[in-house]
């Protein structure tokens, strides 16, 4: 069902390649490949994949491209769930929707370690995306979504998460003076009854940092009878204060319609967890669709900091 839709609906434009990396790219047996971590890396594009194994647990395989569209995928994974304290226990389900930033001389990864105790936020760092070095569990279970700033502000490193507070679920930010601990949490973005993110919200790509503000692409869920629907808005929140919201997009930047983000493990389904603001203006936005394969879309980074700001 490919045709011209005659009212565009979402300011962001798919890549007509889309998907760009599904199960069959990946050099072993797998069941879905989805929720990649996005950076660029001199002069490649890295996406950090989640890939899910036939066992039903996740591990990370890194994915390599010069031109952010065609990738060269690793043969084994970077990372699976460790087998070493104390990140083993709770990592026994596996490791989940990694974020990349980057951050003076290396790259910080958040990412979700998952056990039967829920899910917990868990960091990692590396130099060359040839080692990993798992730093801590940087929280306690029922939190995740991390996405670290790129910079200190007042000395300290900042964070995007988001807690379980009951059936609803807010956007947080946390503060730490090294990385491992973190504390003054409090509520950054609120859920927005009636709205496509009614539900829960998450933060999708670590801030994006510009004139106006930082950037957060974010997922906003949306329960329906017939399951939830995952869609893609973004906001700006204040460059000295970034627990101050400016502005925050009233109507989704992406939502489900192509038969790929219909149909897969979990329908309905845009999530991202990287994006790559480009020196000529525009970004690329990474996202896993109904949580089965890869797919980009591009806009200008103009065009996100107006919706952001349309009031
Ligand atoms: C969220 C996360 C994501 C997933 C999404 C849709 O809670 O688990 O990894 O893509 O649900 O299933």
């Amino acid at each position: 069902m490919h045709h011209l839709h005659k009212y565009p609906q979402d300011l962001v434009k798919r890549f007509e390649g889309n998907p760009i990396i599904d199960r069959d790219d990946i050099p072993f047996a797998c069941n879905t490949v989805f929720n990649a971590g996005a950076v660029k890396y001199g002069k490649e594009y890295l996406l950090l994949l989640r890939v899910e194994t036939l066992e039903g647990k996740s591990c990370f395989v890194l994915a390599r491209s010069y031109d952010g569209y065609n990738f060269e995928i690793g043969k084994n994974p970077v990372m699976e769930a460790s087998n070493e304290e104390p990140f083993a226990t709770y990592e026994k389900r596996g490791v989940e929707d990694p974020r990349i930033t980057p951050f003076e001389d290396k790259y910080y990864i958040f990412y979700t370690a998952y056990s039967k105790y829920g899910p917990r936020i868990a960091l990692a760092e590396t130099y060359n995306f040839e080692n990993f070095k798992r730093l801590a569990l940087v929280s306690q279970p029922g939190n995740k979504d991390a996405a670290l700033f790129p910079e200190r502000i007042n000395n300290l490193f900042i964070r995007f998460d988001r807690p379980s507070t009951g059936p609803t679920g807010d956007i947080w930010i946390s503060y730490s003076p090294d990385t491992i601990y973190w504390g003054r949490s409090k509520v950054a973005m609120e859920i927005r009854p009636g709205f496509w993110d009614s539900d829960k919200i998450g933060a999708g790509a670590p801030p994006i940092k510009t004139e106006k503000g930082w950037l957060e692409i974010y997922h906003g869920v949306k329960g329906t009878g017939a399951g939830r629907i995952y869609r893609l808005g973004c906001a700006l929140f204040d460059l000295d204060n970034p627990s101050k919201l400016i502005g925050r997009s009233k109507i989704p930047i992406l939502s489900p319609k192509e038969y790929y983000e219909r149909t897969g493990d979990v329908p309905n389904v845009i999530f991202t967890c990287g994006a790559i603001l480009e020196d000529d203006g525009e970004v690329k936005i990474y996202y896993g669709a109904a949580d089965t394969c890869i797919c980009v879309a591009t806009c200008q980074l103009q065009d996100l900091l107006s919706s952001c700001l349309h009031h």
